[in-house]
């Protein structure tokens, strides 16, 4: 056939077109220097997934107690408990009411650090109606069956509309206080205050699109960095955030990442330190959802780099720091979900630096992924079925 040489050669160049479509960054940035952006990355090799407990209704977080158990949410509102690796069938009775719709509902739970003594479960959850709705934590004490004495310690200042960005995720530190992470509010047209809500992110007084730091009764941290400042919420530890769906702890260093999502691209891990400026919406690599760049900056001075620029958006979800011994080449490393793609990144650290990053290729949306007391990681699956995965390491 005479036509083929020149289709083979057509059919060569449109192979390489998904590659080039994939290809990190695609717009030039003067003013980023040493920003790691990420597409596509290896497979990670030497594990593979084991279902521990199904029928798990778009689960959000897992968090153990000190006797193994482990305590799961259910985004529609209900708290279940696997005990020896059985589900047990019966929800946990004393759970607040949740606004579940869009991204609310129930969240994410966080037993207190001193949980053997006191018996305090956290819950960070949605409150309202479509039209007025916020994010709020309680604590309450768990005898093993309910809870009793819930107790609301904290709810967003304001009211939004509409079901997105509620961030919710709770990182208890070393000296008993806890950050909560609280997103923007949500995308264009939802507004607040006559204008985007999402600019609320780099507004001090309000808690949208912040890290907050407070202590286990919900007051703000006597160390937060803008305490006594007029106009600004005393809680706030962070802000410029888009929407934050993990925290982890490195409990050597101290150090505490999170992993956001950005709108079409421009998804971030950062490292957090109090009292920063992480940009959002006025410095991003991200895009509107239609296309155009949300702004033109993608980097200013005073305003940390991202330690991961994740182009296309991966989605992030959970994030877990790994401190175990299982998967010996993994200790000292994160591990980040993805609700796109399917996948958890496990992220290469030596110290802060980021110096590499592959893919566990899950196949489902992942919600959360985190260690478990017994030093595996487990990954939970959001969907109408969710399942609890456990990560095994492999030989070879
Ligand atoms: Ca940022």
């Amino acid at each position: 056939m005479k036509l083929a040489a020149p289709l083979l050669l057509v059919l060569a160049l449109l192979s390489w077109l998904p590659l080039v479509n994939c290809a990190p960054s695609p717009d030039p940035d003067p003013g980023a220097t040493g920003v790691r952006h990420s597409g596509d990355v290896p497979e990670a090799i030497g594990w593979r997934a084991e279902v521990v407990v199904t029928g798990l209704e778009h689960p959000w977080s897992i968090a153990w107690l000190p006797d193994g158990s482990a305590l799961i949410t259910e985004r529609p509102g209900r708290l279940r408990i696997v005990r020896e690796g059985v589900l047990d069938p019966t929800p946990i009775a004393g759970v607040p009411d949740v606004f579940a719709q869009g991204q609310g509902g129930l969240l994410d739970v966080a037993p207190h650090p001193d949980f053997a003594d006191n018996r305090l479960i956290y819950l960070s959850y949605a409150t309202g109606t479509k039209d007025a709705n916020r994010t709020t934590v309680a604590k309450a004490r768990f005898d093993g069956t309910r809870l009793n004495d819930l107790d609301v310690i904290f709810r967003n200042a304001e009211t939004k509309n509409d079901g997105q960005h509620f961030g919710s995720r709770i990182l208890w530190l070393a000296d008993g206080s806890l950050l909560l992470s609280i997103g923007d509010g949500g995308n264009p047209p939802i507004a607040f205050a006559g204008e985007n809500i999402r600019n609320q992110a780099q507004r001090l007084g309000t808690h949208f699109g912040k890290i907050l730091r407070l202590t286990s009764d919900g007051q703000p941290h006597p160390g937060n960095p803008f305490l006594g400042r007029p106009g600004a919420r005393p809680e706030i530890h962070t802000f410029g955030h888009r929407n934050i769906q993990g925290m982890a702890l490195d409990p050597a260093s101290g150090r505490v990442w999170a992993n956001e999502h950005g709108s079409r691209g421009g998804d971030e891990l950062n490292l957090i330190e109090p009292g920063r400026n992480y940009g959002w919406p006025a410095v991003t690599y991200s895009k509107e959802y239609w296309g155009p760049r949300i702004s033109n900056e993608t980097s200013r001075p005073g305003i940390p780099e991202p330690r991961i620029v994740w182009t296309p958006s991966k989605a992030p979800s959970g994030l877990a720091f790994y401190t175990g011994d299982r998967y010996p080449r993994w200790k000292g490393d994160l591990f980040s979900g993805a609700l796109k793609f399917g996948q958890i990144r496990h992220i290469d650290l030596d110290g802060e630096q980021v110096i590499g990053e592959e893919k566990l290729t899950i196949g489902s949306r992942v919600r959360d992924v985190r260690q478990g007391p017994d030093g595996y990681l487990y990954v939970l699956t959001d969907q109408d079925k969710g399942v609890l995965l456990r990560i095994l390491p492999t030989d070879g």
